[in-house]
Protein backbone atom coordinates (compact mmCIF):
# COMPACT_ATOMS: atom_id res chain seq x y z
CA UNK A 1 0.00 0.00 0.00
CA UNK A 2 2.82 2.35 1.20
CA UNK A 3 4.37 1.78 -1.75
CA UNK A 4 2.26 1.85 -4.43
CA UNK A 5 1.15 5.37 -2.85
CA UNK A 6 4.22 6.98 -3.34
CA UNK A 7 4.95 5.33 -6.74
CA UNK A 8 1.62 6.96 -7.74
CA UNK A 9 3.06 10.47 -5.89
CA UNK A 10 6.75 9.74 -8.16
CA UNK A 11 3.92 9.19 -11.67
CA UNK A 12 2.65 12.47 -10.98
CA UNK A 13 5.61 14.25 -10.15
CA UNK A 14 7.08 13.17 -13.19
CA UNK A 15 3.87 14.24 -14.90
CA UNK A 16 3.61 17.82 -13.82
CA UNK A 17 7.47 17.77 -14.24
CA UNK A 18 6.56 17.50 -18.32
CA UNK A 19 3.58 19.13 -18.35
CA UNK A 20 4.83 22.16 -16.63
CA UNK A 21 8.17 21.92 -18.86
CA UNK A 22 6.13 21.66 -22.16
CA UNK A 23 4.21 24.63 -21.04
CA UNK A 24 7.35 27.02 -20.27
CA UNK A 25 8.79 25.28 -23.81
CA UNK A 26 5.98 26.71 -25.28
CA UNK A 27 5.79 29.44 -23.68
CA UNK A 28 9.21 30.57 -24.49
CA UNK A 29 8.31 30.22 -28.01
CA UNK A 30 5.33 31.44 -28.09
CA UNK A 31 6.66 35.08 -26.58
CA UNK A 32 10.09 34.46 -29.13
CA UNK A 33 7.52 34.41 -32.40
CA UNK A 34 6.11 37.92 -30.71
CA UNK A 35 9.20 39.50 -30.48
CA UNK A 36 10.24 38.09 -33.92
CA UNK A 37 7.03 39.81 -35.07
CA UNK A 38 7.34 42.80 -33.08
CA UNK A 39 10.75 43.80 -34.29
CA UNK A 40 9.82 42.78 -37.88
CA UNK A 41 9.53 45.82 -39.86
CA UNK A 42 5.73 47.31 -41.00
CA UNK A 43 4.94 47.90 -44.55
CA UNK A 44 5.25 50.90 -46.01
CA UNK A 45 2.76 53.73 -44.41
CA UNK A 46 0.17 55.38 -47.18
CA UNK A 47 -0.83 52.06 -49.12
CA UNK A 48 -2.46 49.40 -46.25
CA UNK A 49 -2.73 50.19 -42.90
CA UNK A 50 1.00 49.10 -41.68
CA UNK A 51 0.61 45.37 -41.06
CA UNK A 52 4.54 43.66 -39.34
CA UNK A 53 5.43 42.64 -42.46
CA UNK A 54 5.32 38.84 -41.96
CA UNK A 55 1.69 39.37 -41.82
CA UNK A 56 1.22 41.30 -45.10
CA UNK A 57 3.34 38.42 -46.73
CA UNK A 58 0.79 35.98 -45.12
CA UNK A 59 -1.39 37.78 -46.42
CA UNK A 60 -0.64 38.27 -49.86
CA UNK A 61 0.01 34.65 -50.29
CA UNK A 62 -3.77 33.65 -49.59
CA UNK A 63 -4.40 36.98 -51.67
CA UNK A 64 -2.24 35.13 -54.56
CA UNK A 65 -3.78 32.02 -53.81
CA UNK A 66 -7.42 33.45 -54.27
CA UNK A 67 -6.32 35.11 -57.42
CA UNK A 68 -5.60 32.02 -58.91
CA UNK A 69 -8.48 30.06 -57.70
CA UNK A 70 -10.50 32.77 -58.88
CA UNK A 71 -9.34 33.22 -62.16
CA UNK A 72 -10.00 35.94 -65.00
CA UNK A 73 -12.71 33.65 -66.76
CA UNK A 74 -14.59 32.78 -63.62
CA UNK A 75 -17.59 34.87 -64.09
CA UNK A 76 -19.86 36.32 -61.34
CA UNK A 77 -23.21 34.82 -61.25
CA UNK A 78 -25.60 37.72 -63.15
CA UNK A 79 -29.64 37.96 -62.75
CA UNK A 80 -32.87 38.76 -65.02
CA UNK A 81 -33.59 42.19 -65.18
CA UNK A 82 -36.93 41.59 -63.55
CA UNK A 83 -34.83 40.85 -60.46
CA UNK A 84 -32.83 44.44 -60.29
CA UNK A 85 -33.57 46.30 -56.85
CA UNK A 86 -35.81 49.69 -58.03
CA UNK A 87 -34.56 51.44 -54.97
CA UNK A 88 -30.92 51.40 -55.01
CA UNK A 89 -29.22 51.97 -52.09
CA UNK A 90 -26.64 54.07 -51.38
CA UNK A 91 -23.90 54.00 -48.73
CA UNK A 92 -21.45 56.19 -48.03
CA UNK A 93 -20.28 59.58 -50.44
CA UNK A 94 -16.81 60.22 -49.63
CA UNK A 95 -15.31 62.34 -52.39
CA UNK A 96 -18.72 63.27 -53.89
CA UNK A 97 -18.92 66.50 -52.09
CA UNK A 98 -21.21 68.87 -53.98
CA UNK A 99 -18.91 72.02 -53.68
CA UNK A 100 -16.91 72.74 -56.53
CA UNK A 101 -18.27 70.08 -58.86
CA UNK A 102 -20.32 70.21 -62.23
CA UNK A 103 -21.17 67.15 -63.85
CA UNK A 104 -21.02 69.16 -67.57
CA UNK A 105 -17.45 70.24 -66.88
CA UNK A 106 -16.44 66.71 -65.64
CA UNK A 107 -13.12 65.11 -67.44
CA UNK A 108 -12.05 61.67 -66.92
CA UNK A 109 -8.08 62.04 -66.71
CA UNK A 110 -6.57 58.68 -67.66
CA UNK A 111 -2.64 59.11 -66.68
CA UNK A 112 -0.69 57.10 -68.92
CA UNK A 113 2.43 58.52 -68.13
CA UNK A 114 3.88 61.56 -66.39
CA UNK A 115 3.65 63.65 -68.65
CA UNK A 116 1.14 61.83 -71.18
CA UNK A 117 -2.96 62.63 -69.72
CA UNK A 118 -5.67 61.78 -71.73
CA UNK A 119 -8.72 63.98 -71.14
CA UNK A 120 -12.43 62.17 -72.02
CA UNK A 121 -15.72 63.31 -71.91
CA UNK A 122 -18.83 61.51 -71.43
CA UNK A 123 -19.27 61.78 -75.29
CA UNK A 124 -15.86 59.80 -75.65
CA UNK A 125 -16.98 56.87 -72.71
CA UNK A 126 -20.66 56.71 -74.46
CA UNK A 127 -19.33 56.34 -78.14
CA UNK A 128 -17.54 52.99 -76.86
CA UNK A 129 -19.57 49.43 -77.08
CA UNK A 130 -22.13 49.12 -73.69
CA UNK A 131 -22.15 46.42 -71.90
CA UNK A 132 -25.17 46.01 -69.15
CA UNK A 133 -24.65 43.26 -65.90
CA UNK A 134 -27.36 42.84 -63.64
CA UNK A 135 -25.33 40.82 -60.05
CA UNK A 136 -25.47 40.48 -56.47
CA UNK A 137 -23.63 43.63 -55.54
CA UNK A 138 -22.10 43.25 -52.13
CA UNK A 139 -20.68 45.45 -49.06
CA UNK A 140 -18.31 44.46 -46.35
CA UNK A 141 -20.88 46.05 -43.91
CA UNK A 142 -22.83 42.93 -44.42
CA UNK A 143 -25.60 43.99 -47.32
CA UNK A 144 -25.89 42.97 -50.30
CA UNK A 145 -28.33 43.31 -53.37
CA UNK A 146 -29.39 42.86 -56.96
CA UNK A 147 -28.36 45.60 -59.07
CA UNK A 148 -28.51 46.72 -62.91
CA UNK A 149 -25.41 48.72 -64.05
CA UNK A 150 -24.44 49.76 -67.61
CA UNK A 151 -21.79 51.54 -69.43
CA UNK A 152 -18.19 50.13 -70.85
CA UNK A 153 -16.11 47.39 -70.19
CA UNK A 154 -12.76 48.57 -68.73
CA UNK A 155 -11.01 45.87 -70.88
CA UNK A 156 -13.02 47.50 -74.14
CA UNK A 157 -11.68 51.08 -72.52
CA UNK A 158 -8.08 50.03 -72.68
CA UNK A 159 -8.25 48.68 -75.86
CA UNK A 160 -10.13 50.88 -77.44
CA UNK A 161 -7.44 54.34 -76.40
CA UNK A 162 -5.02 51.28 -76.69
CA UNK A 163 -3.33 51.24 -73.41
CA UNK A 164 -1.98 48.12 -73.70
CA UNK A 165 1.53 49.39 -72.53
CA UNK A 166 -0.44 50.18 -69.30
CA UNK A 167 -2.22 47.31 -68.46
CA UNK A 168 0.63 45.46 -68.25
CA UNK A 169 1.57 46.98 -65.20
CA UNK A 170 0.31 45.64 -61.86
CA UNK A 171 -2.29 47.63 -60.54
CA UNK A 172 -4.83 50.32 -61.32
CA UNK A 173 -5.67 53.46 -59.45
CA UNK A 174 -8.77 55.12 -59.02
CA UNK A 175 -9.36 58.69 -57.83
CA UNK A 176 -12.34 61.29 -57.49
CA UNK A 177 -12.01 64.38 -58.75
CA UNK A 178 -10.73 66.02 -55.49
CA UNK A 179 -8.59 63.13 -53.99
CA UNK A 180 -10.90 61.65 -51.24
CA UNK A 181 -12.18 58.74 -51.75
CA UNK A 182 -9.70 56.38 -54.27
CA UNK A 183 -9.08 52.50 -54.87
CA UNK A 184 -5.78 50.08 -55.91
CA UNK A 185 -7.33 47.04 -57.85
CA UNK A 186 -4.95 44.53 -59.22
CA UNK A 187 -5.04 44.54 -62.77
CA UNK A 188 -6.74 40.89 -63.36
CA UNK A 189 -9.89 42.50 -61.65
CA UNK A 190 -9.56 45.36 -63.45
CA UNK A 191 -9.91 43.58 -66.72
CA UNK A 192 -12.13 40.78 -65.48
CA UNK A 193 -14.70 41.08 -68.73
CA UNK A 194 -17.56 41.92 -65.56
CA UNK A 195 -15.76 44.86 -64.63
CA UNK A 196 -17.22 48.57 -66.34
CA UNK A 197 -16.95 52.15 -66.27
CA UNK A 198 -20.87 52.79 -65.53
CA UNK A 199 -22.62 55.67 -66.44
CA UNK A 200 -26.07 54.15 -66.10
CA UNK A 201 -28.31 52.19 -63.52
CA UNK A 202 -31.85 50.88 -64.39
CA UNK A 203 -31.10 52.37 -67.67
CA UNK A 204 -30.85 55.86 -66.60
CA UNK A 205 -28.26 58.10 -66.40
CA UNK A 206 -26.72 57.66 -62.70
CA UNK A 207 -27.46 60.54 -59.73
CA UNK A 208 -25.04 61.76 -58.20
CA UNK A 209 -25.06 59.87 -54.67
CA UNK A 210 -24.44 56.45 -56.98
CA UNK A 211 -21.85 58.46 -58.80
CA UNK A 212 -22.41 60.37 -61.54
CA UNK A 213 -21.26 60.89 -63.92
CA UNK A 214 -18.69 57.52 -64.38
CA UNK A 215 -18.43 55.39 -61.82
CA UNK A 216 -16.67 51.85 -61.23
CA UNK A 217 -18.57 48.47 -61.19
CA UNK A 218 -16.00 45.77 -60.50
CA UNK A 219 -18.44 42.41 -59.35
CA UNK A 220 -15.28 40.50 -58.89
CA UNK A 221 -14.51 42.88 -55.49
CA UNK A 222 -16.84 44.26 -52.50
CA UNK A 223 -18.42 47.43 -52.72
CA UNK A 224 -15.54 49.29 -51.27
CA UNK A 225 -13.62 48.88 -54.43
CA UNK A 226 -16.65 50.23 -57.14
CA UNK A 227 -15.56 54.24 -57.11
CA UNK A 228 -18.27 56.64 -57.48
CA UNK A 229 -17.34 59.57 -59.48
CA UNK A 230 -14.26 58.80 -60.92
CA UNK A 231 -11.93 61.75 -61.97
CA UNK A 232 -8.49 60.34 -62.80
CA UNK A 233 -7.18 56.38 -63.66
CA UNK A 234 -3.77 55.48 -63.41
CA UNK A 235 -1.66 52.40 -63.52
CA UNK A 236 1.35 51.26 -62.08
CA UNK A 237 3.46 48.13 -60.55
CA UNK A 238 4.01 49.08 -57.29
CA UNK A 239 0.15 49.08 -55.21
CA UNK A 240 -1.62 52.79 -55.63
CA UNK A 241 -3.10 53.70 -52.29
CA UNK A 242 -6.36 52.92 -51.20
CA UNK A 243 -9.18 54.48 -48.98
CA UNK A 244 -9.82 51.64 -46.61
CA UNK A 245 -6.88 49.40 -47.16
CA UNK A 246 -5.21 52.59 -45.33
CA UNK A 247 -7.74 51.90 -42.18
CA UNK A 248 -7.34 47.94 -41.83
CA UNK A 249 -9.38 46.94 -44.05
CA UNK A 250 -8.15 43.69 -46.90
CA UNK A 251 -6.48 45.85 -49.76
CA UNK A 252 -7.44 43.00 -52.38
CA UNK A 253 -11.25 42.63 -51.07
CA UNK A 254 -12.34 40.05 -53.51
CA UNK A 255 -15.29 38.24 -53.41
N1 LIG B 1 -16.44 58.10 -54.08
C1 LIG B 1 -16.91 57.12 -53.32
N2 LIG B 1 -17.10 55.90 -53.85
C2 LIG B 1 -17.57 54.89 -53.07
C3 LIG B 1 -17.84 55.08 -51.70
C4 LIG B 1 -17.61 56.37 -51.17
O1 LIG B 1 -17.82 56.66 -49.97
N3 LIG B 1 -17.17 57.37 -52.00
N4 LIG B 1 -18.30 54.04 -50.94
C5 LIG B 1 -18.07 52.67 -51.43
C6 LIG B 1 -18.86 51.68 -50.73
S1 LIG B 1 -18.35 51.24 -49.18
C7 LIG B 1 -19.92 51.04 -51.31
S2 LIG B 1 -20.72 49.76 -50.57
C8 LIG B 1 -20.42 51.48 -52.62
C9 LIG B 1 -21.87 51.86 -52.52
O2 LIG B 1 -22.36 52.28 -53.74
P1 LIG B 1 -23.80 52.89 -53.80
O3 LIG B 1 -23.85 54.08 -52.88
O4 LIG B 1 -24.06 53.22 -55.23
O5 LIG B 1 -24.72 51.80 -53.27
O6 LIG B 1 -19.72 52.58 -53.15
C10 LIG B 1 -18.33 52.57 -52.92
N5 LIG B 1 -17.76 53.69 -53.64
MO1 LIG C 1 -19.46 49.29 -48.69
Amino acid sequence: MEKNNSNIEQNIKRRNFISFTTFAVLSASALGGWKWLYKAGKEEMGITARARSPLRVAMNKSEVFFRNFFSNNHLVKTYPRSQAAKNVRINSRIGLEKEGFNTEEWELSVIKDTNDILKLNMADIKALPKTEIIFDFKCVEGWDQIQHWAGVRFIDFVSHYKLESQSKMQYVGMKTPNSKYYVGLDMPSALHPQTILAYEMNGEPLTLDHGAPLRLIIPVKYGIKNLKRIGTISFSNRRPGDYWARQGYDYYSGL
